[in-house]
């Protein structure tokens, strides 16, 4: 089950300068910093709220490690700004499958590393209103 916002993912071209903006305005702190070289992102997690589940909500600030990665696609097209949203589930398997099964394009066959040490994979934004929608199981709970 689908349980909560685990982040939204902004597309930056700077992830320093990015998170200087979100630390000076908002006063985010960043609560952990990766490399994910699958995904070809360099990115800062800021913790926004724990969540009713036990889980959190974050901001996800990520910036391309190298010019052939999706984020990197993505804003040479578009520029910075919200590149995705991730919904939290205590499993994503059960529910990458129950959503394939009403006919979105679930894009991996097998979740990969997320962020974290989490379990992640992505629906294809063009079956969902143009929104590439990603489902997390954090790393506790699998
Ligand atoms: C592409 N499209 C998007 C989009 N990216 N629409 C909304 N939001 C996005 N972020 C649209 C394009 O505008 C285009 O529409 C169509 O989808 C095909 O895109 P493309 O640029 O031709 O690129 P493709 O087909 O090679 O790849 C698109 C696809 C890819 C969604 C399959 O970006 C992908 O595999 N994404 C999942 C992985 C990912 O994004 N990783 C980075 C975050 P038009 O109308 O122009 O045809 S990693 C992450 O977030 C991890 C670390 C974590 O959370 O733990």
């Amino acid at each position: 089950m689908l349980s909560r916002i685990d982040h939204i993912g902004i597309a930056c071209f700077d992830l320093d300068k990015t998170v200087e903006f979100y630390r000076s305005t908002y006063g985010f702190e960043v609560f952990h910093t990766e490399v994910n070289e699958e995904q070809g992102v360099r990115e800062a997690m800021l913790k926004i709220n724990e969540t009713s589940d036990g889980g959190a909500s974050y901001l996800q600030l990520l910036e391309p490690t190298r010019e052939d990665s999706t984020v990197a696609k993505w804003l040479a097209k578009n520029g910075e700004g919200v590149h995705h949203i991730a919904f939290g589930t205590e499993d994503v398997d059960a529910d990458s499958s129950a959503i394939r099964d009403k006919g979105v394009r679930v894009l991996y066959d097998e979740p990969r590393v997320g962020s974290m040490g989490s379990r992640i994979t992505f629906l294809h934004p063009k079956d969902c209103g143009g929104v590439l929608t990603e489902l997390v199981t954090s790393a506790e709970k699998h």
